[in-house]
């Protein structure tokens, strides 16, 4: 353990969709601040989760999946995951090996978007080799290892679960190693920088990309309308609106006779109830809003675009 200056800085977790970055950084902060679902394309803008110890800060800034720019939604995807990148000390590319172990014709296609301007970046990189669990004979991953050493010569390149928490702990060594001296810029205790009503919120978007199918959850957001905390019954009281794309899918969400947005709001009422260590009265509202993904006040609102 080296017994040098106190180190600080931001690592910007990037990547394909459905790699694990979210998993990721919950795993790294022991603590889960940002959403996780099978489904590509679960994270839609930045989120913030700090880990402080006595000898660093990792400011880790999770970003959404980088896939093709397909609208205004993606678009903004899209922008968090630039915005990441330029506040980036150490940048951490985080790559699902299984896939790639099967698919080698798909690592090109899906690094294409930030292969070459990571390149010829002089920052450090740590490219996060995850899902090392779902093969057993680890030989299998030297094709793909060789490739990416061929690709950025200066990285690191780790493998990892995220799932198992496996290497995690020489992880955070190889990051803290690779952060700029300098004191810490949140206080130790704050983990994230996201309200508790923007991941009430997440919480909530997270149910319904778990129980909803096919496209209808891409068409979905989530918007904490009414927050309040009502003391006689000890319990705070959260009103949030689900938009639907279509008016479809608006009786999707709601299920026959009410049946899956009643096991929505149960799942999502006990994970708040979890986050905010108190009762929780929740009451969600459908209501369908055609073309939101293209309406960029509306995405403002939701936290998704910036000002
Ligand atoms: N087996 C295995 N599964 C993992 C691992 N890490 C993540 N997963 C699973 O992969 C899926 C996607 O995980 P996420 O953390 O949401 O992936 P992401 O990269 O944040 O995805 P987007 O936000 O959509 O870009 C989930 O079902 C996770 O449980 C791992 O190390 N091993
Ligand atoms: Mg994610």
């Amino acid at each position: 353990m080296s017994t040098s200056a106190f180190r600080c800085g931001w690592v910007a977790l990037m990547g394909p969709p459905n790699a694990g970055k979210s998993t990721l950084l919950n795993a790294l902060l022991g603590q889960k601040i940002t959403i996780v679902t099978p489904k590509p394309q679960t994270t839609r803008n930045q989120i913030v989760g700090i880990l402080s110890d006595e000898n660093a800060q990792m400011i880790f800034m999770d970003t959404p999946g980088l896939t093709q720019v397909r609208g205004r939604l993606s678009k903004t995807m899209f922008q968090a995951v630039w915005q990441s990148l330029g506040q980036a000390d150490v940048i951490m590319p985080v790559l699902d090996a299984h896939l790639y172990i099967r698919h080698p014709e798909f690592l090109e296609r899906d690094l294409a978007p930030v292969a070459e301007a990571l390149s010829s970046d002089g920052r450090p990189m740590l490219v996060v080799v995850n899902k090392v669990d779902l093969f057993a004979d680890k030989s299998r991953m030297l094709p793909l290892l060789t490739r990416l050493n061929e690709m950025w010569p200066k990285a690191e390149i780790f493998p990892a679960s995220a799932l198992l928490k496996d290497g995690l702990p020489r992880l955070k060594e190889l990051l803290r190693d690779r952060l700029p001296e300098g004191p810490a810029q949140f206080p130790e205790d704050q983990i994230s920088t996201a309200s508790l009503r923007f991941m009430a919120a997440e919480i909530v978007r997270e149910k319904l990309f778990l129980h909803l199918r096919q496209e209808v959850p891409y068409g979905v957001a989530v918007d904490v309308e009414q927050w309040e905390e009502d003391e006689e019954r000890g319990q705070t009281i959260i009103h949030a609106v689900i938009y639907v794309a279509r008016p479809m899918h608006k009786a999707m969400v709601i299920g026959r006779a009410g049946a899956s947005i009643k096991k929505i709001g149960s799942e999502a009422r006990q994970e708040i109830q979890e986050l905010l260590e108190g009762k929780v009265h929740l009451e969600l509202w459908v209501k369908v809003r055609e073309h939101w993904t293209e309406d960029a006040a509306f995405l403002r609102d939701l936290g998704l675009m910036a000002e």
